[in-house]
């Protein structure tokens, strides 16, 4: 999304969750984020050019073991998980184009169309295999990279224990594509790794690390829960071969190619840092060995901790989703994890931290403020925001014969806070394109924080009190102005209270359209129109130590 790959269609995908377990935080972190973005780039591009893709990873043998713990067959295991992330999505407003699952017939047809590919290309070879497999992160080791600890071999990842394997394989050649893959991210212009911090990693790898071709097979004979191989009867797919292809399965590989060519390359694949591997060197690779060009950009964002520790189902230390939700809304959910840590960066999850956000931010900056300018427009204007005419107020300022400070002083702040809010936009759009989420955030607040102080310097009951109602149509106006141009900024993040606001606004036109044209906001310092009574968008709520862990 740098300038240079601005274009009129946007594809953006999210990992594939594995449904060896019910989904956390973590997983809907990334999901919230990508919907944001989905959101974002449809007001620009209209919705017909925004497909964002999600869905879920089913093979494996993580999962085979999963399905055998509770005594099911794998399908029916796999069915049942994967329909619990398709409602956390429904339920967290999560508007994707599309949900693949890696057990569907499209995906298999495509995983296999890609196998037959890479034979035809001589890039797949067949060869003995022996070395260490780690089934929580299905990742294949080699004998230098486990480590010792208390007599067993540990994943050098994830640190859990490590089994050895000994069996024929199927490989991808990777590294005469090494030098290549070097070039392509150092030149960032048709792959930009962000955030900067996780692309050096990629290339201190590359560069300290000769590439071992990748094991993209398993054999039947341990593991049958896996796609069918198309050159052996032998085989099944390895979790990572199969689940990244659902990147191209999605969107007609082998089967559509006119769909393909719409949405391929990727514009973003959003991930977490634990998967960056997997996307920035094997992914880029085995497209290269396919002829397609690689995703236009990989964001790695960070992990929420809880006790210094990763949130993971196996560390036991997740936080439920839907929980939090019951108790305080969808958007207030959102609005947490998007604003408390940078994306890129690690955040630690406590109620305490929510809870402040919520009063703070939420229920005193945002609530107070839509509260205090609905109630003014019930009191002294019959319920309507009042227009406004500038020239009305200009000549009341600047009376020369009957200098009025207070007009004068009401006049310039309004000024400033338009301007803001003006500027909101394309503040907004540069930090969208490095998916500054929190950023984004934080500028729509400030312009919040001005208006409240607003209030407080132009003190509107005195005004009223001393029958100063031009001034008083000017700061009442100016606040429904900021209101306005918050509601649009807030909804791709927010899209319920978005909504709210501006429905509450009187505002009668869809709240969804771009308002990142020079001078589309400046319309909201003029009108008037009838609102609603206030109703409290965020009640305060009274910290309980210890409820969300
Ligand atoms: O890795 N903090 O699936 P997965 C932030 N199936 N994000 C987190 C997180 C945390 N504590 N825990 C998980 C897989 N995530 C593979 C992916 S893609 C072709 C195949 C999020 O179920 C984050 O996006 O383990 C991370 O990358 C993803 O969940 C891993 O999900």
């Amino acid at each position: 999304m740098t300038n240079k790959t601005i274009t009129k269609r946007f594809y953006l995908t999210t990992p594939l969750y594995y449904v060896n377990s019910r989904p956390h935080i973590g997983h809907s972190y990334t999901n919230i984020a990508a919907d944001t973005l989905a959101r974002f780039m449809r007001l620009r591009y209209g919705k017909d050019h925004v497909h964002f893709l999600t869905g879920t990873d089913e093979h494996g043998q993580k999962i085979d073991k999963a399905a055998q713990a509770a005594g099911m067959a794998p399908q029916e295991f796999v069915d049942k998980i994967s329909a619990t992330f398709k409602d956390l999505w429904t339920k967290l407003d999560i508007s994707y184009d599309d949900f693949i699952r890696t057990t569907e017939p499209r995906h298999v047809k495509a995983v296999q169309a890609v196998w037959k590919e890479l034979e035809k290309r001589g890039r797949v070879y067949k060869a003995g295999y022996s070395g260490w497999y780690c089934t929580p992160d299905e990742t294949f080791w080699t004998e230098g990279q486990v480590f010792q600890e208390n007599g067993k071999n540990l994943c050098p990842e994830c640190k859990r224990p490590v089994e050895r394997i000994e069996e024929e394989n199927y490989f991808l050649k990777m590294s005469d594509k090494q030098e290549w893959l070097i070039r392509t991210i150092r030149e960032a212009k048709d792959l930009v790794i962000l955030p900067e911090t996780r692309r050096n990693e990629v290339l201190g790898f590359l560069e300290n690390n000769v590439l071992q071709d990748l094991c993209i097979s398993r054999p039947k004979n341990r593991l049958l829960w896996g796609i069918p191989s198309p050159l052996s009867d032998a085989h099944v797919t390895y979790v990572w071969f199969d689940a990244l292809i659902n990147y191209i399965s999605a969107v007609g590989y082998g089967v559509d190619e006119k769909l393909q060519k719409k949405w391929w390359p990727a514009d973003v694949h959003i991930i977490g840092k634990d998967i960056l591997r997997h996307h920035a060197v094997y992914w880029p690779i085995l497209l290269e060995a396919l002829g397609l060009p690689t995703p236009k950009m990989i964001f790695a964002h960070g992990w929420w901790v809880q006790g210094g520790e990763k949130m993971s189902k196996s560390r036991g230390n997740v936080v439920d989703p839907l929980e939090i939700v019951d108790r305080f809304g969808v958007d207030a959910y959102r609005y947490f994890l998007l604003r408390e840590a940078s994306f890129g960066q690690d955040g630690t999850f406590s109620e305490e931290a929510f809870i402040l956000r919520y009063n703070t931010d939420l229920a005193n900056d945002l609530g107070n403020l839509l509260n205090r300018t609905l109630t003014m427009c019930e009191k002294y204007f019959e319920g309507e925001i009042p227009a406004f005419n500038p020239e009305k107020m200009q000549k009341l300022s600047y009376d020369e014969a009957n200098p009025d400070e207070i007009a004068k002083l009401i006049f310039k702040n309004r000024a400033t806070l338009e301007a803001m809010a003006s500027n909101l936009p394309d503040k907004i759009l540069e930090l969208m394109r490095r998916l500054a989420f929190s950023e984004v955030l934080a500028e729509v607040w400030a312009i919040v924080s001005e208006a409240n102080k607003y209030i407080e310097r132009s003190a509107p009951w005195a005004l009223a009190k001393q029958g100063k109602f031009e001034e008083l149509r000017c700061v009442i106006n100016t606040l429904a102005g900021v209101l306005k141009v918050t509601a649009r900024a807030v909804w791709p993040f927010m899209p319920t209270i978005g909504k709210e606001i501006w429905t509450q606004l009187g505002m009668k036109e869809s709240i969804e359209k771009n308002i990142f044209i020079k001078g589309s906001v400046d319309e909201y310092f003029l009108t008037g129109g009838v609102v609603s009574k206030a109703a409290p968008l965020f009640p305060r709520i009274e910290s309980k130590k210890g409820d969300l862990t």
